[in-house]
């Protein structure tokens, strides 16, 4: 235990003095995570059933709201039931957050979900990440159910700085939400989070501000973030409210929906804009179990895909093995080193599997398939390589002129030699 904290000590003592990139970061055996970053983006589909549920509403002859706002509130549903495994997952097996592998440019980690309906209207469902960047840390993923053309893409990175107890991150990036047979699509946000509990040695992390989640029939969800307070409040609370669009947006009175409480836990939900004490649960987190999708067997993997190529890391630190740690990492190190020096003189850079970087600023709403121009704009974000959720003419919307975004490339997945 007191090594534990000697090495915690310095380890925060190096935090303090940290520069903005996370992966340079020595952090002691204990903290760190056998799983790359390049796995998390399998968070967003742990509730297949609610992903795909908008595919299944359809509109009740004495129903008030229109078809559009019930997709509206499911798929809310589903995005709440995503923040769990994406934001608590690690806390829950690991007994805190850990410190994640830094993944190699060109990491792929795929796997599926298997349909679990009785009735087997899901079909299903793909999962491809991929490490679209080194330097900043960028991650790229497609989720594809093709039973229901249904697809989420989305790429992130985030930046990060220390204060006197939390470690503050603010991530970059979308994820796009498309219903072909609906012909809806929904452009959804990341939050700001922070890491507090770093002085225990028992980091978690706790989301913050806001995030948005613009449909392309026009309706939009503010969700706000908050925490447990010196005097009160729950940790991981949120209150979400649905508006008819970004405009009546202003004025929380406008709200049609209103949804409340903690996205771990239990929330409710209820029309207009507050939540009533009778309220109807809106989603329950606790009892409504994440589907883990399956992977292949390592020894099936290519080379390229994340649990094959770490493999002999993530045993060095299940093994606490400090030395051997250093070691295994030290080796994929020097071979990406290798690769990126012979790329430079063969003047072949590195090419991307399956994502290609777009700049968006420009193109027009009707050259943008991905929906994402127009929904931003419909919503009122920044086009640009700031902070996601920024809002256009916002003091954050100034740090940059540049505007280059990661996509999907559907047909590089239909003809892919990776397996799932
Ligand atoms: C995208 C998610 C992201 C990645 C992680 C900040 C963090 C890396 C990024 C944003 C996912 O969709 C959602 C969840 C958790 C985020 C991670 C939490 C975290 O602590 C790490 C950073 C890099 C660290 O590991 C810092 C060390 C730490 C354990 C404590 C000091």
């Amino acid at each position: 235990m007191s090594s534990t904290s000697a090495s915690w000590t310095s380890f925060i003592k190096s935090l303090a003095s940290y520069n903005g990139d996370l992966s340079s970061l020595t952090a002691p055996p204990f903290i760190l995570s056998p799983t790359s970053l390049v796995e998390y983006s399998q968070y967003w589909s742990e509730h297949v059933d609610l992903f795909l549920a908008p595919n299944f509403i359809q509109q009740e002859p004495n129903d008030i709201d229109s078809v559009e706002l019930k997709h509206m509130v499911a798929v809310l549903r589903w995005f709440i039931s995503t923040l769990k495994s994406q934001y608590c997952s690690r806390a829950e097996t690991l007994g805190g957050e850990k410190k994640p592998l830094n993944p190699f440019l060109g990491e792929l980690f795929v796997g599926k979900w298997t349909d679990e309906s009785p009735s087997k209207k899901f079909g299903e469902t793909l999962l491809v990440s991929e490490q679209v960047s080194h330097h900043p840390p960028i991650t790229a993923y497609a989720i594809q159910n093709k039973t229901n053309k249904t697809t989420l893409q989305g790429y992130n990175g985030v930046r990060a700085s220390m204060s006197a107890t939390a470690l503050n991150v603010r991530q970059y990036g979308h994820a796009l939400l498309s219903y072909e047979n609906l012909n809806e699509k929904y452009l959804i946000t990341l939050p700001p989070l922070h890491i507090e509990g770093i002085l225990m040695a028992a980091p978690f992390v706790e989301l913050e501000q806001k995030s948005y989640i613009q449909s392309s029939a026009g309706y939009v969800a503010v969700i706000e973030y908050s925490g447990k307070g010196y005097f009160s409040g729950k940790s991981n609370s949120f209150k979400a409210r649905i508006y008819k669009n970004i405009s009546e947006a202003e004025d929380k009175t406008k709200a049609l929906y209103t949804v409340s409480g903690q996205w771990s836990g239990v929330s409710s939900i209820s029309r207009g804009n507050t939540v009533a004490s009778d309220a109807q649960v809106f989603f329950d987190a606790k009892n409504s179990k994440p589907q883990h999708l399956t992977v292949k067997p390592i020894e099936e993997q290519s080379p390229l895909e994340s649990r094959r190529a770490w493999q002999k890391v993530a045993e060095a630190i299940r093994a606490n093995n400090y030395n051997l740690i250093h070691e295994e990492k030290t080796k994929i190190e020097n071979e990406q080193r290798e690769l990126r020096k012979k790329e430079a003189a063969d003047d072949t850079p590195w090419k991307q599997k399956f994502f290609e970087e777009i700049d968006y600023t420009t193109l027009t709403e009707e050259d943008d398939e991905t929906g994402y121009v127009k929904l931003a704009n419909m919503a009122n974000l920044s086009l640009k390589n700031v902070p996601s959720g920024t809002r256009k003419g916002s003091s954050k919307d100034n740090e940059t002129e540049a505007g280059s975004h990661w996509r999907f490339c559907p047909e590089r997945l239909d003809t892919t030699d990776i397996v799932f």
